[in-house]
C-alpha cells in the first residue's frame, strides 16, 4: 500500500516533470518518438508514465471473492504483482486468492479452474498460455454462473466476461520494433525471442512488430528468427545462445517477455556480446542491473501491479452486475478512477512506458 502510494506519487512528479520538458520543445529520452527509422509514418507514442484512469478517490463497493489464475505463480510478473488484486480488495472487502501452475503450462491451468470452478468462486481471473486450451474448462465455471475476466494473455471471446488489456496491442509491438531498429543504426538482422508459441499476448505482439516492419525505413532491418523460450528462464537463456551461434551477424535481439528479456540479457552479458542490442518487455527490478551496466539500453512495460488492481475491479463490477461486460459499460476501479469497455469486451490499462538507465531507479516492481 505504502509503496503503491508511493509509486503513484512519483509517476505524477514525473507526469508533471515531463508535460514540462514537452511544453519546453526539449527532447526527453523516455518520450522520444522510437520511430526514428520509419519514414512517413507516425510512431505509437510511449505514455509519460505507467499509471492508468483518471486518479479518482477510492470508492468502497461490495467486495467479491475472486481467484487470479497466472500463466505461472513463479514469474515475478505474476507473483510480484498480485498484490495489486489484494489492495482492491482491500478496499471493498472482498477476498482474493492466486493459484496456478509452477511453469506455464496450459493443462494446469485447466485443473486449477476446474478446482475453482468446483469450490464456488464468483469470480476467475484468467492469463492464458494458451486461448483454446482454457476456453472448455471456462466455459463450464461460466455456466455455474462465475464471471471470467481474462488479463494480460487473453482466451477465446466467448469464454470471458471482459479481457483487461495492458496497453494497445497494436502500440506494444511496433515500440519494440521502433526500439531495436533505433539501436541497431536501422539496419541489419534481428530475432524476436518470445514466451510460449501459443501465448495470445506475445503472439498479437508479434503480429504488429511483423507488421511494423514491412513500412518504409525498414528495408535494411531483416527478422531473421522467432524463437520460443516458453517463459522459462533456463530455456530462454538457452534460445538466446542459439540464436547467437545460428546467426553470427545478429545485431539486435527483442524479447517480449519480462522471462524472456531478463535471461536473454543474462546470456548476452556472459557472452560479452556488446554488439547485440536488446530490447522488449521486461520488470525494471529484474532489469536494472542490466541496463545500469549497459548491456540493455531500453525496454517497455505498464504497471503490471495496476493491472491486477484493475481486474480485480473488473471482476467486482461483474459480480455485482454493475457492468455485463458489453461496450459501453462503464465502472470506477478505485485509485485508477473511471473506464469504459470497449469493442470486444475489453478493457484497457493505459499506454506502454519505456524505461532507461534516467529513469529505472524510479520504479520498484
Ligand atoms: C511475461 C509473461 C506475460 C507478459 C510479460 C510482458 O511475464 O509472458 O504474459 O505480459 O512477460
Amino acid at each position: 500500500m505504502k509503496n503503491q502510494r508511493v509509486f503513484t506519487r512519483l509517476a505524477i512528479t514525473l507526469l508533471l516533470l515531463f508535460s514540462a520538458i514537452a511544453s519546453f520543445g526539449a527532447s526527453s529520452h523516455a518520450l522520444a518518438q522510437a520511430a526514428d527509422c520509419a519514414t512517413g509514418a507516425a510512431g505509437a507514442s510511449p505514455e509519460a508514465s505507467p499509471t492508468g484512469g483518471g486518479g479518482a478517490s477510492p470508492v468502497a463497493g461490495a467486495g467479491v471473492n475472486m481467484a487470479f489464475v497466472p500463466k505461472d505463480i513463479v514469474n515475478n510478473y505474476f507473483a510480484n504483482s498480485f498484490k495489486g488484486a489484494q489492495e482492491a480488495a482491500g478496499e471493498t472487502g472482498g477476498q482474493v486468492q492466486q493459484v496456478g501452475p509452477d511453469t506455464p503450462d496450459a493443462a494446469g491451468q485447466v485443473q486449477f479452474i476446474q478446482t475453482l470452478t468446483q469450490q464456488g468462486v464468483q469470480a476467475i481471473g484468467v492469463s492464458a498460455n494458451d486461448p483454446n486450451a482454457l476456453a472448455p474448462a471456462l466455459k463450464d465455471a461460466r455456466s455455474k454462473g462465475i464471471k471470467v475476466v481474462s488479463y494480460d494473455s487473453d482466451v477465446a471471446p466467448d469464454a470471458r466476461d471482459v479481457f483487461v488489456n495492458q496497453a494497445n496491442s497494436e502500440d506494444i509491438g511496433r515500440i519494440e520494433v521502433q526500439i531495436i531498429s533505433r539501436l541497431i543504426g536501422c539496419e541489419g538482422e534481428i530475432a524476436i525471442l518470445s514466451a510460449a508459441s501459443t501465448a495470445t499476448n506475445q503472439n498479437a505482439w508479434i503480429d504488429f512488430m511483423k507488421d511494423e516492419l514491412t513500412k518504409p525505413g525498414y528495408e535494411k532491418v531483416k527478422l531473421v528468427d522467432v524463437v520460443y523460450g516458453d517463459d522459462k528462464p533456463q530455456l530462454s537463456y538457452d534460445k538466446t545462445i542459439e540464436l547467437l551461434t545460428a546467426y553470427p551477424d545478429l545485431k539486435g535481439i527483442i524479447s517480449p517477455t519480462t522471462v524472456g528479456i531478463s535471461n536473454a540479457a543474462a546470456a548476452l552479458e556472459a557472452e560479452g556480446r556488446t554488439d547485440v542490442m536488446l530490447t522488449g518487455l521486461g520488470l525494471p527490478n529484474e532489469m536494472r542491473q542490466y541496463v545500469k551496466n549497459g548491456t540493455v539500453k531500453e525496454f517497455a512495460l505498464w504497471n503490471p501491479i495496476d493491472l491486477y488492481y484493475l481486474t480485480y475491479y473488473v471482476g467486482q463490477a461483474l459480480v455485482n452486475g454493475d457492468i455485463t461486460g458489453a461496450e459501453g459499460d462503464t465502472f470506477t476501479a478505485g485509485r485508477l478512477g473511471s473506464y469504459t469497455i470497449g469493442a470486444n469486451g475489453t478493457v484497457l490499462l493505459g499506454k506502454p512506458f519505456i524505461f532507461t538507465a534516467d529513469n529505472i531507479d524510479q520504479f520498484d516492481f
